[in-house]
């Protein structure tokens, strides 16, 4: 992370979505400064960056216009050192289904997570957990059938999906901890139960997993600008 890099992320390092960029740059060895930004008070920089979402991550390569959106913003990365690390597979077809599980993941999975937090009541709680440990069976399923007997997503070593779901363990731990439940386990998810120690341990993402420090942290500034539900 070097200062007058030609690359600036703006991001707060408890964002599972700014992390995806960090692990890339890290796979891609791609330098960039990491420019924070406060979320209850965004910068000039970020809004009119990304105008549409306000949203972190944003990534602002020299002089072209600001990226915005995770997914987009790790293609872009891809596009442009598509030789250190390859994070998509060769195939049409597989870059397609990965795009797919992509999907699933950021529109169908996550949101759970949010949705749970938000939801009041132990059995409206009950029932969503149940809805999360329904996904985390697809995803099982999903790991089985895209990794082929390898250790990662990616095959042999970290891709696409691996970066985006692997982003959202640190959630993922945070979450089970705070609802007293296993997302991933041993019986209903033995493939992605390996799978996210050998994610964990992965040199790449070491410098990048928010502590549960700062995600209890943002956490609480979530209860506080996003309220619960009814
Ligand atoms: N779909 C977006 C989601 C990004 C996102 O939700 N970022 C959050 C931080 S985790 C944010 O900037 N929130 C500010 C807000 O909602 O006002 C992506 O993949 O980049």
């Amino acid at each position: 992370m070097t200062k007058n890099s030609e690359i600036r992320l703006l991001g707060t390092v408890a964002s599972p979505y700014v992390n995806r960029v960090q692990f890339v740059c890290n796979l891609k060895s791609i330098d960039y400064e990491f420019v924070a930004e406060n979320l209850a008070c965004k910068s000039e920089l970020l809004l009119t960056s990304n105008p549409i979402h306000k949203k972190v991550p944003v990534l602002l390569h020299a002089n072209e216009s600001p990226t915005c959106e995770s997914l987009v913003i790790i293609q872009y990365l891809e596009e442009i050192k598509p030789d250190v690390h390859p994070i998509f597979p060769s195939a049409p077809a597989e870059r397609a289904n990965n795009r797919f599980w992509a999907h699933y993941i950021d529109n169908q999975f996550f949101p759970l997570y949010e949705k749970l937090r938000i939801t009041q009541g132990k059995e409206r709680k009950e029932a969503i957990k149940q809805e999360i440990i329904e996904g985390s069976i697809v995803l099982e399923e999903a790991f089985v059938k895209t990794s082929k007997g390898k250790a990662y997503f990616g095959g042999d070593d970290v891709g696409f999906l691996d970066v985006v779901l692997g982003c959202f363990l640190s959630w993922t731990y945070f979450v089970e901890k705070e609802n007293k439940f296993k997302i991933f386990d041993e019986v209903r998810t033995p493939r992605l139960v390996e799978w996210t120690k050998r994610i964990w341990s992965h040199e790449a993402i070491k410098s990048v997993i928010p502590t549960n420090e700062i995600i209890s942290e943002f956490y609480m500034m979530l209860q506080k600008y996003r309220p619960l539900g009814a």
